[in-house]
């Protein structure tokens, strides 16, 4: 059996889980069912990143310590991808593993990581001043030209906030400009070790610049595990939290060597069949600092680092720092999941959405209503379809044990169509899943429920049982039952809750066998089946459905989709005074109104405006443009009621004309939109 080790990042603990955690785990998971089918020893690992600055300071804002908080939000994750249907992770031996960083065994090997690299080349760890920027969002140390300029200060680019000056911090050094040369032979004769392409591209660009020495421990906070030597000015120093994080990939089997100095049996099995897959966020931690550590310690480098992009949602990366965007995967998906006879198939849902819709090293922009256009497309009218009229018509026609094949029928018209489309589409299927493509996995996969639905049209069982053809029905339902096998383990990757479901409609036994399908293989690898009838899987969506989840989704409601930040600082009191009093005939002066918002655009070169149009019941719509940017994706307004100052003076905003007020409330950050909570017709007076 050929090993295959698939890690995810270990997320920082300083969020609960969302949607962009959940895309990595869910890419992940799906490799790991792919690989085990396919007969490959499968060993998956994820977990959290504990220690360091970021997690320090959470802990501090929710008052509580370091530790506190870890054991709170460790198991919150571990529990969403059990939730996700993707679970158990646990911490011992499993194929499924979960690891924390504040775990005695991984610091065990963090310090040993140390003194390999010390002992190999003392002068590859050494003590000097570090001045510089550092993010802490990213726990990194950046250049100038690393970071954007606003206003007075340096941002950093991922987070979009000011980086901190680390003014001469005490701190020992790793030689990295020792293995830039080493490191870029590396990916010259590894052309698969950094995926996709482009990423690849980009890293070694990065290195030719030029690798600088790398600060690797910190003395002004205590949360991390200590470097395991003294400092001769008897500083206490912790190892910085990316050459801890890293390290976590091996701590996880066991270590790269016993006491004895021997390599532990799981490192040795599994550590050159390693594929860390990460966000891009992180690829210059993954694919330079990670390998050249390991090379300073004399030891193997993973076989791949497997890059993804970014999901946005209205252009803006799903972060924690963006409270609109952090959509809660749990919630997304028991929504999808809530009209079927299966609920778990919302979640099967999600996750074929998420690795459909993208392939895997390109950025996705999350569009609900791309999402809910799919599952109707893909799920509901191709595969839920199939998979209900073929149980449906075996029950139906009473074929309840597996009907025999015609080797003459099978060769001819549909029948041969249907052999050729699988064969191509296990191969490609296949081929896809072995370079990291699930997008174009799905699409191979989906081409066979295309044939199977095409199968039902071109032969018309039911008329064939009318005219009392047989031999051809029973070809029919022989091909049928043999493509819902196929499928049941194609689709198994990404769609388990569907398979397993499947698979018990068809009454297959238990422990039938369940590796890749085989070219040629179509029906006679058909095990006995005892079909029952089925129930619908995917419901279609009609337009008032849709409207209802759009309406939980969008950004406008940020509550109802994401999920509660441990550690957010609680919310500052409202402090405005309260005006002087007024008469009730000022207020009167006040014209309010219901509108619709028709559309929604941004204004150029002003972060914070958007231009809308709303009909407000006078027979022509108005202009008006509103500082809601910040917090209001475009898209999200369209057809949403809005309460308008429709009196005030008009004026130009950026050269566009505003004709009325939205009422808001809140800054930037927290900002609600004044809403009424039921559909009135557009002009509605509010009082
Ligand atoms: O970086 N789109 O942890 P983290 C896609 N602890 N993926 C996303 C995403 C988005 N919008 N947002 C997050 C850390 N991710 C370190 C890792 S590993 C030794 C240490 C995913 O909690 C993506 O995989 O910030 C990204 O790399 C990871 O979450 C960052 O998680």
């Amino acid at each position: 059996m050929k090993p295959f080790y698939i890690t995810t990042p270990i997320y920082y603990v300083n969020d609960v889980p969302h949607l962009g955690h959940a895309y990595t785990t869910i890419a992940a998971d799906a490799l790991a069912r792919f690989h085990a089918m396919a007969g490959d020893d499968v060993l998956m690992l994820t977990g959290t990143d504990e220690h360091g600055e970021k997690v320090q300071e959470a802990a501090a804002k929710r008052g509580l310590t370091p530790q506190a908080l870890c054991d709170d939000v460790a198991p919150r994750f571990a529990h969403t991808w059990t939730q996700l249907d993707m679970g158990p992770f646990t911490a011992d031996g499993a194929r499924r593993r979960f690891i924390r960083t504040t775990d005695a065994r991984h610091k065990a090997v963090v310090a040993r990581l140390w003194r390999r690299i010390r002992a190999r080349n003392a002068d590859d760890l050494y003590l000097a001043t570090y001045q510089g920027w550092y993010c802490v969002g990213c726990e990194a140390f950046y250049k100038e030209s690393d970071l954007d300029k606003a206003g007075d200060a340096w941002h950093c680019k991922t987070h979009g906030r000011p980086v901190a000056w680390l003014d001469k911090e005490r701190s020992w050094f790793f030689r990295m400009s020792r293995y830039g040369e080493a490191l870029l032979e590396h990916i010259e004769r590894h052309p698969h070790f950094i995926q996709p392409e482009h990423f690849k591209n980009e890293v070694v660009s990065f290195v030719r610049g030029g690798l600088r020495d790398l600060s690797v421990s910190r003395t002004s906070f205590a949360w991390g595990i200590p470097v395991p030597e003294d400092d001769p000015e008897g500083r206490a120093h912790v190892i910085y939290v990316w050459m801890d994080a890293l390290t976590n990939y091996v701590s996880a089997l066991g270590g790269f060597d016993d006491d004895a100095g021997g390599e532990p049996r799981e490192f040795g099995t599994y550590w050159r069949a390693a594929t860390h897959l990460i966000g891009k966020d992180i690829l210059r931690f993954h694919a330079v600092y990670w390998p050249c550590f390991l090379m300073a310690a004399g030891l193997p480098l993973p076989r791949t680092i497997l890059c993804h992009g970014w999901w946005t949602i209205g252009g803006r990366k799903i972060s924690k720092s963006i409270p609109a965007t952090r959509v809660d995967p749990v919630k997304l998906a028991s929504d999808l999941g809530e009209l079927s006879s299966v609920p778990e198939t919302g979640i099967d849902a999600l996750k074929y959405f998420l690795l459909r819709e993208t392939p895997l090293g390109n950025d996705g922009d999350l569009i609900f209503e791309n999402l809910l256009d799919r599952y109707n497309a893909d799920l509901a009218n191709d595969l839920g379809n199939l998979i209900n009229r073929i149980t449906a018509m075996v029950t139906k026609f009473g074929a309840q044990a597996t009907p025999a094949a015609d080797a003459a029928l099978a060769a001819e018209g549909p029948f041969a169509a249907l052999r050729r489309v699988a064969d191509e589409a296990a191969r490609d299927a296949r081929a896809a899943w072995d370079g990291f493509q699930p997008s174009r996995a799905l699409e191979a996969t989906w081409r066979l429920v295309a044939e199977g639905n095409r199968l039902v049209d071109a032969t018309q069982p039911w008329a064939l049982a009318k005219a009392g053809d047989n031999v051809r029905l029973a070809q029919v339902l022989h091909d049928l039952l043999a493509t819902a096998w196929w499928l049941r383990r194609m689709i198994a990757p990404v769609l388990p809750a569907t398979a397993r479901t499947l698979h018990g409609w068809l009454g297959v036994a238990d422990d039938a066998p369940l590796g890749w399908p085989e070219p040629g293989q179509l029906g006679h690898d058909l095990p006995p089946v005892k079909v029952v009838a089925s129930t619908p899987l995917f419901p279609r969506l009609d337009d008032k459905r849709k409207d209802a989840l759009l309406a939980r989704w969008l950004p406008a409601e940020p509550a109802a989709a994401a999920p509660a930040d441990p550690a957010a600082p609680a919310p500052a009191p409202v402090t405005a005074p309260v005006l002087p009093p007024i008469q009730f005939a000022d207020f009167e002066k006040l014209d309010l109104r219901v509108g619709k918002v028709k559309a929604a655009v941004k204004v150029a070169k002003a972060d914070k405006l958007l231009h809308l149009t709303v009909d407000l019941g006078e027979g022509r719509d108005r202009s008006i443009v509103s500082g809601i940017a910040q917090r209001y994706a475009p898209e999200a307004l369209v057809g949403k009621q809005v309460v308008v100052v429709v009196n005030l003076e008009p004026r130009k905003m950026k050269g566009i004309l505003s004709e009325g007020m939205i009422l808001a409330a809140g800054d930037d950050a927290i900002l609600g939109l004044a809403a009424v909570d039921a559909e009135v017709p557009p002009g509605t007076r509010v009082r």
